[in-house]
């Protein structure tokens, strides 16, 4: 059955639950809420379709590096005997049908209202309720105000000058047109070389006349190996579900493998080797988990960012670009790795040049290309900005939410973000925060921390509502104290020390300098969370109101 969209409610419409957002979060959020707690919930959604992150980009070579069979949610049995994914790793398209048959499947259409972006959400203590206005006027409220906002959906395009000047088009591979971009004849630039750019290259090389990639940073990549699915496979994946459920559920990261529990000292060199080129030949994000201590040990991880310069080295074959390739500045995966398909080799078709903008930097964007500090002007129709995102609390601060007494978000978080597990802010009751800053996030395999944290805020408002309580807020002190966790977590790790990583909002100026998500691991995350509720939601402030 497809029903149709929400439209808007009258004015004023009192609900249980506001959602913003219809991608994964919101989606299985609107499910448990409306389906499971009989709430009335309406999610709110700027796009003009679901699927969050995956209506919006629908950049060339958009892909996910989660494998298929892990990029799904758990919750359902059903739905996980119902769907079939081709691929090793689901392209942009075959994501957003597979959300679509989501809301489809759960009838969550009728309470989904589109093409309505959130202004503002304002707390008033006097009534208990959160007040919510949208871009085109509505204004509703709510006892819960529940943010899925996804943490990489708030476009970072840099403030270079001259770009209101240039003659040709440019695009953000966040918000790319839905008609697609024909590169055929065109001189296309590309800045950026993060997982977006590395997955965008070859398949722009492919089309274009001709490409220039601008690498600020250089980076490591793993092949992704991808590949249609075998039908043994697929039958695997359905028979097994149970078991990689709960490998997915007991492990750091969320995805569908384990950490090898041996240190890269403990093998010799050529067995190291070995290991790295089995790695290599596999392919994809597993490569992380050949040794325990690539995360944590300087000299282990040498041993991996050694075996993968060496391999870009032995892929590109024009040794000046090799060079520009592998001058790589951080340890390995302290960014987040990409993984691609063709991404080296796309540097070896003589219509790809590379510009090393450590050497020579953006000077401007004329009306005809890119300026470089050495003068030259790389001519251009299309500029693709690959520059990724204000992550984890762009989407929130962009959206004027104030709680008790008129506290801006923003004044809140001016120093950084800082939450109570991920998931609350004190002086803002009853706002849940889907992967917030301070949670596993964006270091986990993200359909299983949106599963975690939708049925911990689900589990939450059925106990509240079981006691007749309707407020919740986090403590202060208990806020204080994981922020502090959350910088030992990251400390504990090499993950601070590529000092321009998004992880920690380098990459947007002047956003403050704060290691955002929760390193300690999804497992360790998720035994704390239930050790929280088992010891009667400490740390938060439930109580009846009035009171
Ligand atoms: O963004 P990024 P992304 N001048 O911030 C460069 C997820 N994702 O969109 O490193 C020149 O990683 C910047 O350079 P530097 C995934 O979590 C998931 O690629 O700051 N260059 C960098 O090279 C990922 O991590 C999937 O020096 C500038 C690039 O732009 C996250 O999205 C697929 C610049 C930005 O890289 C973000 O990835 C793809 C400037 N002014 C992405 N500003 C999945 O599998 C920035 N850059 C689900």
């Amino acid at each position: 059955m497809t029903s149709r969209e929400a439209g808007p409610a009258a004015e004023g419409t009192a609900f249980d639950a506001l959602v913003i957002g219809a991608g994964f979060a919101g989606l299985y959020q609107l499910l448990c809420l409306r389906d499971r707690l009989g709430l009335s919930a309406r999610v709110l959604e700027a796009g003009g379709g679901v699927g969050g992150t995956w209506y919006w980009n629908r950049y060339p070579g958009a892909r996910c590096d989660s494998e298929s069979h892990s990029y799904s949610y758990y919750f359902s049995d059903e739905l996980l005997r119902d769907w079939n994914w081709s691929e090793r790793y689901p392209q942009q398209p075959e994501i957003l049908r597979y959300l679509n048959h989501v809301a489809d499947r759960f009838d969550l259409r009728r309470d989904i209202q589109l093409n309505t972006r959130v202004a503002e959400a304002h707390y008033d203590s006097a009534d208990n309720r959160w007040h919510v206005r949208t871009e085109t006027g509505e204004r509703y409220t709510a006892t819960f105000l529940i943010t899925a906002v996804g943490c990489l959906s708030s476009a970072n395009i840099p403030d270079i000058p001259g770009l209101d000047q240039f003659a040709g088009d440019w695009y953000h591979t966040g918000g790319w047109p839905h008609e697609g971009v024909d590169f055929a004849g065109k001189r296309v630039g590309q800045i950026g070389t993060g997982s977006t750019g590395i997955q965008a290259v070859p398949v722009i090389a492919s089309t274009a006349e001709h490409l220039t990639v601008f690498q600020r940073t250089a980076n490591y990549s793993i092949p992704a190996r991808n590949a249609p699915l075998t039908e043994e496979f697929k039958r695997w994946a359905k028979a097994n579900a149970a078991g990689i459920r709960a490998t997915m559920r007991s492990n750091t990261n969320g995805h569908p493998f384990v950490i090898e529990n041996r240190s890269a000292f403990d093998v010799s060199d050529a067995e190291r080797d070995a290991i790295y080129e089995a790695a290599w030949a596999k392919g994809g994000l597993q490569f992380r988990a050949s040794f325990r201590d690539l995360l944590t040990d300087k000299a282990a991880n040498d041993t991996a960012a050694a075996f993968l310069r060496e391999k870009i080295r032995q892929v590109v074959q024009d040794p000046d670009k090799a060079g520009i390739l592998a001058a790589i500045d951080h340890p390995f995966a302290t960014k987040r790795p990409p993984i691609d398909s063709g991404y080296f080799e796309a540097f070896n078709r003589d219509n790809v040049s590379l510009v090393d903008l450590r050497r020579t930097p953006i000077e401007c964007i004329t009306p005809n290309g890119i300026r470089t500090t050495d003068g030259i002007e790389h001519p251009l129709d299309i500029i693709v900005f690959a520059t990724g995102f204000d992550a984890m609390t762009g989407a929130l601060l962009n959206i004027d939410i104030r709680g008790r007494d008129g506290l801006p978000l923003r004044q809140a978080w001016e120093a950084g973000p800082r939450t109570y597990l991920g998931l609350q802010v004190a002086g803002f009751p009853n706002l849940f925060t889907i992967t917030g800053p301070g949670s596993p996030s964006v270091l986990c395999n993200m359909p299983v921390a949106i599963e975690q944290h939708v049925e911990w805020i689900a589990d939450c408002i059925a106990h509240m509502r079981a006691r007749g309580l309707t407020r919740i807020e986090a403590k202060p002190d208990a806020v204080g104290s994981w922020v502090e966790h959350v910088n030992e977590a990251a400390s504990a790790t090499l993950l601070p020390q590529a000092g321009h990583s998004w992880y920690l909002g380098a990459n947007v100026p002047g956003k403050p300098r704060v290691f955002m998500p929760y390193a300690g691991g999804m497992a360790r995350y998720r035994e704390i969370c239930a050790g929280v509720v088992a010891r009667g939601y400490e740390g938060f402030a439930l109580e009846r109101f009035p009171g």
